[in-house]
């Protein structure tokens, strides 16, 4: 793929990321054929783009973690993408619509490693080992495509919908919780609109921080003490409306909640 392709896509979709404008799928004509790897390249430069800029990677995200999620899309791998500064939210904080295109949220399960893992033997248990504190958050998606109709090397290439994240301020030991029977529920204005358990995501979060490991290895690269990891949404996305207070319960991990204004 040619340097001139994977720069033209990436200023495609990071044009419509900050002018909150939505556009067609990458696959739909500009460039069909756009594989996993090449959506990767897209994705590399898309946030070279925004660090250019001044952004500053805060850590990494999964998504597609789910079963139901990975058949619906027809594949056997998670993506990855980065959750930047300039989208994290302040628990019990507003956010205002017209920042983003077509809003949802997911509840996710937040892990902060104390040293770095890397290389594709990491196991759940590894992660487990390094784990400082997991701790509740909300991730908002806001996929630049229309419709939120992507295929995965689109959704690669779009940072995987990566808007917003709420970090919760509850941190807990991985030991003092069994990660795969952690309730979750997601209510809007008082009304439960999905609910699910940890084990949701590829069976247990820390699961989905090995795989992180072993995509990131293949480059290179390590899951870093420190940053936050986002591990994947624990129930299907609900969509925000003006006038939302979104609150999200965690068995054993607290929660999070903050409000959508217009
Ligand atoms: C892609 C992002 C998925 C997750 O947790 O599964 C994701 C999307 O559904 O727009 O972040
Ligand atoms: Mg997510």
């Amino acid at each position: 793929m040619e340097t001139n392709l994977i720069n033209e896509l990436a200023s495609y979709v990071h044009y419509a990321e900050k002018e909150r404008q939505e556009i067609t799928k990458i696959t739909a004509d500009l460039y069909p054929e756009l594989s996993i790897d090449e959506a990767y390249l897209v994705q590399a430069e898309l946030i070279r783009k925004k660090i250019k800029e001044g952004g500053q990677i805060i850590g990494p995200k999964m998504g597609i973690t789910s079963e139901a999620k990975m058949k619906q899309m027809n594949v056997d791998d998670p993506i990855y993408g980065y959750v930047f500064d300039d989208m994290v939210v302040e628990e019990g904080d507003s956010i205002s619509l017209s920042d983003y295109i077509h809003p949802k949220v997911e509840p996710e399960i937040g892990f902060i490693l104390s040293r770095d893992l890397e290389g594709p033997n990491t196991t759940a248990l590894d992660v487990l080992r390094a784990t400082e504190y997991v701790f509740p958050a909300i991730e908002i998606i806001d996929s630049r495509y229309e419709n939120f109709n992507f295929t995965l090397p689109d959704v690669i290439a779009d940072n995987t919908s990566a808007a917003g994240a709420v970090f919760g301020t509850y941190f807990r030991k991985p030991e003092e919780l069994e990660l795969d029977v952690v309730g979750v529920t997601l209510s809007i204005n008082g009304e439960i609109q999905s609910l699910g358990a940890g084990a949701a995501v590829l069976g247990n979060p820390a699961n989905s921080v090995s795989r992180l490991a072993h995509m990131l290895s293949k480059k290179g690269e390590k899951v870093q003490a420190g940053q936050p990891i986002l591990t994947g949404g624990v129930t299907a996305a609900v969509r925000l409306s003006p006038g939302d207070l979104v609150q999200v319960t965690y068995g054993g991990l607290g929660e999070v909640s903050f409000f959508v204004q217009e």
